[in-house]
């Protein structure tokens, strides 16, 4: 029987594959690959080397050439490594085919992505949610598992599993899909009848890339104790705080993460979660501007809002980090003046491109909160006006 299980071990070494298509630069796939390095580190594995190869087209049974297999065989053999992780998503003969020849486990950054998730689900409903996303990706991949079970020495024969065995493990999985699937509605619908419960507050949420300081900057304007980390998606679940700004109250969301391919069945399951941001009057969204491509992970962000139909929602952009970007940026014997000035033209641009809804902070050293508040509270306050324009108080 197909049982779904931690795709990584801690301590687990690794090597990464990226493959750069024509339309990519070398140095562009070397970014995702460094991005790719982080989620093994965050769900436990130790990358040791990566590879890359110009590829038109990835090869439909082995994804990369045989020549570049071999190459990446040549490397694992004998070495402490028991894992190959890919940056795009293999399909369940690609996994099979190349575990084959390269005799250890292969996984794909989805899998990756649904392993960090499965160990941060805190939640019942997080966990229902990861659990049918595993499922929904495992479902055209059987072949592919049958093929790590086959590895491990899961007592299955080496001639592998036949068609009926991919059949009934097919049922299985399907009948599993459905049971979470119904077992999460009826969590949605207590979430959504404790959402109705909240009444006229304005609702606001931080959204943004993952490991951009959301957390942190929860932590800061409500008081409250949200885990924050330096690893990707330490957030899974959303969490409400109501906070009073000048006597003005409203409803404050931390949300998970968004990151470049987030695979597509997670951000399926995850639509309760996500409800929040959907259903929020006014989002945050929060960058790390100390990041190299900052501008990317907004457009990644934009984008999925985009999906989420939360676009056209009032936004406040915070670029957050600013002392890790002043460090990065400027150098010590670089003058102050000079400094200034690199900062203006910086902090221009994007005010002229948000329409002055931006605010430039750093939530570690507690620097320009007092505009940010002040920022969030002018937004909060009129919208409050818009909406209950006869209200002169609000009394909660
Ligand atoms: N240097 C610096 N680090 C910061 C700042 N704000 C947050 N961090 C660090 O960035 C890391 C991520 O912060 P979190 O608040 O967990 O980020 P998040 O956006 O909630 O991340 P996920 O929940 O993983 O999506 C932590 O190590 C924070 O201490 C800042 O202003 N400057
Ligand atoms: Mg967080």
């Amino acid at each position: 029987m197909i049982e779904k299980k931690q795709a990584i071990q801690k301590e687990e070494r690794a090597v990464i594959v990226g493959v750069i298509t024509k339309d990519q630069t070398e140095q562009q796939v070397n970014e995702f690959l460094d991005e790719l390095m982080f989620l093994a580190e965050t769900a436990g594995a130790v990358a040791v080397k990566r590879f890359t190869q110009r590829l038109a087209h990835p090869d439909r049974a082995t994804f990369v050439g045989k020549g570049k297999l071999e190459e990446i065989h040549q490397f694992v053999a004998g070495r402490d490594i028991s894992l190959v992780i890919f940056d795009d998503e293999l399909t369940g003969s690609q996994i099979a085919n190349m575990e084959k020849v390269l005799k250890v486990k292969v996984i794909d950054r989805s899998d990756l992505i649904l392993d960090i998730f499965a160990r941060r689900a805190r939640t019942a409903q997080a966990k229902v949610q990861v659990e049918l996303a595993q499922y929904q990706y495992i479902l055209p991949r059987l072949r592919g598992m049958w093929s790590h079970l086959e590895r491990q020495g899961g007592g299955i024969g080496s001639r592998g599993p036949g068609e009926t065995e991919i059949e009934t493990d097919r049922r299985i999985v399907k009948d599993k899909i459905s049971l979470l699937r119904k077992r999460l509605e009826d969590i949605d619908k207590q979430a959504l009848t404790q959402r109705k419960e909240r009444g006229e507050f304005i609702r606001v949420a931080l959204v943004g890339y993952t490991n951009v300081g959301k957390s942190t900057i929860m932590n800061l304007l409500s008081k409250s104790e949200v885990f924050a980390e330096n690893k990707l998606f330490a957030t899974l679940d959303t969490t409400t705080r109501k906070v009073v700004f000048d006597q003005t109250p409203f409803l404050l969301s931390d949300t998970v993460g968004f990151i470049r391919k987030l695979p597509h069945h997670l951000v399926e399951s995850f639509k309760s979660t996500l409800d929040e941001v959907r259903e929020s009057d006014i989002l945050i969204h929060v960058i790390d501007i100390s990041h190299p491509k900052y501008e990317e992970q907004i457009e990644v962000v934009n984008r999925t809002l985009q999906e989420l139909k939360a676009f056209e929602k009032p936004i406040i952009m915070i670029f957050n980090k600013m002392d890790l970007y002043e460090a990065n940026t400027f150098d010590q014997w670089l003058e102050d003046e000079v400094k200034q000035d690199i900062l203006a033209t910086m902090k221009q641009g994007w005010e002229t491109k948000s329409q002055g809804n931006c605010v430039f902070i750093s939530a570690l050293e507690k620097r320009n909160i007092e505009e940010l508040r002040k920022t969030i509270l002018d937004k909060v306050a009129q919208l409050y006006k818009e909406r209950f324009p006869y209200k002169t108080e609000f009394f909660y």
